[in-house]
């Protein structure tokens, strides 16, 4: 079922004059493609208000920062197209979202150079680490539309990361923050097992992996 879809549907739009056509090459090992977007929360979704929300850059960093929602979304942003691959084994192509580079966020502060990884935190308690390098240079982003809309609560609304290069999990859901720290730090999921990198290229899966 999965592979005849696969087959007709991507695989036909996607060799369009002047695309490689390679999707095979887009899956990484183990994972399956799916065209549905799976809703996968540790529990309850949290519902900010906007006129309470705020997203702070704290740690490591000269002066702390933070943006009302207003002020967040006054920042630069940009559409993205990206890959994005769950632990649980699915896969979902050309995912189209709005938001903000993790690298305009840190323009507005200036990182302690001791700063080696961030934090995500998010609304309701959630965490999630990750180096500082893995951020950087357009590989994450904080995204509050996906598809053109206003991102859904369920799927992280108002403001959720993206860290298309790692597992799904990396991407905190609800996010209110990065905390630069010297110390890496587990966060939910890499401390009940998880990989503590989470690379879906390399089956990072699970610690020990
Ligand atoms: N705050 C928060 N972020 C989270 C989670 C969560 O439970 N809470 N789940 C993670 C996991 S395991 C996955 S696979 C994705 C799921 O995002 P989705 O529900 O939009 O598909 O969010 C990640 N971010
Ligand atoms: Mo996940």
């Amino acid at each position: 079922m999965t592979e005849r879809f696969v087959t007709r549907g991507f695989v036909g739009r996607r060799t369009q004059p002047g695309e490689a056509g390679d999707l095979a090459s887009r899956i990484p090992p183990g994972q399956y493609l799916t065209p549905d977007f799976p809703v996968l929360s540790a529990g309850p979704t949290p519902r900010t208000p906007l006129d309470k929300w705020t997203f702070a850059i704290s740690g490591l960093v000269r002066e702390p920062k933070q943006w009302t929602w207003d002020e967040f979304l006054a920042l630069s942003a940009r559409d993205w197209t990206v890959d994005i691959s769950c632990v649980t084994k699915w896969t979902k192509l050309d995912m189209n979202w709005r938001g903000v580079s993790v690298d305009t966020l840190f323009e507005n502060v200036e990182l302690d150079p001791s700063a080696a990884f961030v934090i995500a935190w998010s609304d309701g308690g959630y965490t999630t680490n990750l180096p500082l390098g893995d951020v950087l240079n357009g590989q994450a982003f904080v995204a509050y539309e996906y598809d053109g809309a206003p991102l859904a609560p369920e799927h992280g609304g108002p403001a959720r990361l993206v860290v298309p290069a790692r597992y799904f999990w990396k991407s905190a859901k609800w996010i209110r923050g990065l905390r630069l720290q010297r110390e890496d730090e587990p966060g939910f999921w890499e401390s009940l097992g998880y990989h503590n990198r989470g690379d879906q290229w390399l089956e990072e899966r699970y610690s020990g992996d």
